[in-house]
């Protein structure tokens, strides 16, 4: 008797699963609880499998937070308070930031943002394999396996933060403040206002277009009447003098960098 081909797998229009994304995984794992932090004796063999766990034979349009429940109770660990460093579509100049100062830390800076950043992951309910040829876009469905993920592990670390946050927005783009983005959606209402009792905004400009007013900008004035309504005080600083530095080592000749 003839073997029935496998089921195709689904076309979506997002990028596959990153290849090696095991090994890759697993590494990071080690390197962050084995060399980093060997105080947290993380078992990372268990983590794999949890992660696993909660996207394979899954339809990818279909994840919920239970899925990755154990997951996020296996690779949990405390972050200390003022330090976290939250941010929304700075994603390169926050994290070079924390490399830099070392004063705060992203969500990146703890084992669940350290493992999965920049990867992609997803499984089909056909397969107990990974899709490594594409993954449901956000927009095609938004209870993806990453993007429930991303939401998750951001609102975990929300949760857990406390004294002062600090939070990085771009000010060179219409809407500093996005409430649909995971920092305006998730974070903001997820910070604990009895742990929490200020949030300091940093609003960071391209080089080439310093100087805007940017606290006073009404995307930048409804956070702060969110975070006002949640007991939670707020200041707004629109450049911050080592975030500039930062942005001056790449372009020693903009202007603004002339007077460093
Ligand atoms: N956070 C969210 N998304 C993250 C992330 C992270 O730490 N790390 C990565 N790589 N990503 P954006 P936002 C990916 O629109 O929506 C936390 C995910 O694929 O610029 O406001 C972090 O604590 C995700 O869909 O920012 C931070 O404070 C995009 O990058 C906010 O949430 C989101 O990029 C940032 O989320």
């Amino acid at each position: 008797r003839r073997r029935e081909p496998p089921a195709p797998l689904p076309q979506w229009k997002g990028r596959g699963s990153t290849a090696h994304l095991r090994e890759i995984l697993l590494g990071r794992c080690f390197s962050y609880a084995g060399l980093l932090h060997p105080e947290l004796r993380k078992d990372c063999l268990k983590i794999w499998e949890a992660f696993e766990k909660a996207f394979i034979s899954k339809n990818p349009c279909n994840i919920t937070e239970e899925d990755y429940q154990p997951l996020m109770a296996l690779a949990a660990h405390p972050i200390p308070c003022n330090k976290t460093l939250l941010w929304s579509k700075t994603n390169e100049l926050a994290h070079q930031y924390t490399k830099v100062r070392g004063d705060l830390l992203t969500l990146e800076d703890t084992l669940l943002g350290y493992m999965a950043d920049g990867l992609m992951w997803c499984g089909s309910p056909s397969s107990a394999e990974m899709n490594y040829q594409s993954c449901p876009h956000w927009r095609e469905c938004a209870n993806n396996p990453n993007s429930i993920y991303w939401k998750m592990a951001s609102r975990i670390f929300a949760e857990a933060a406390c004294g002062v946050v600090h939070v990085m927005l771009n000010g060179s783009i219409s809407q500093p403040f996005g409430n649909s983005s995971i920092f305006g959606s998730v974070e903001v209402h997820h910070l604990n206002p009895k742990r929490v009792h200020l949030m300091k905004v940093w609003v960071i400009h391209n080089l080439s277009a310093q100087s805007s007013d940017s606290c006073s900008k009404s995307s930048i004035k409804e956070l702060k009447s969110i975070l006002e309504g949640r007991n939670i005080a707020f200041s707004c600083k629109g450049d911050h003098r080592a975030v500039q530095l930062i942005q001056c080592v790449g372009n020693p000749e903009e202007p603004a960098c002339r007077a460093c």
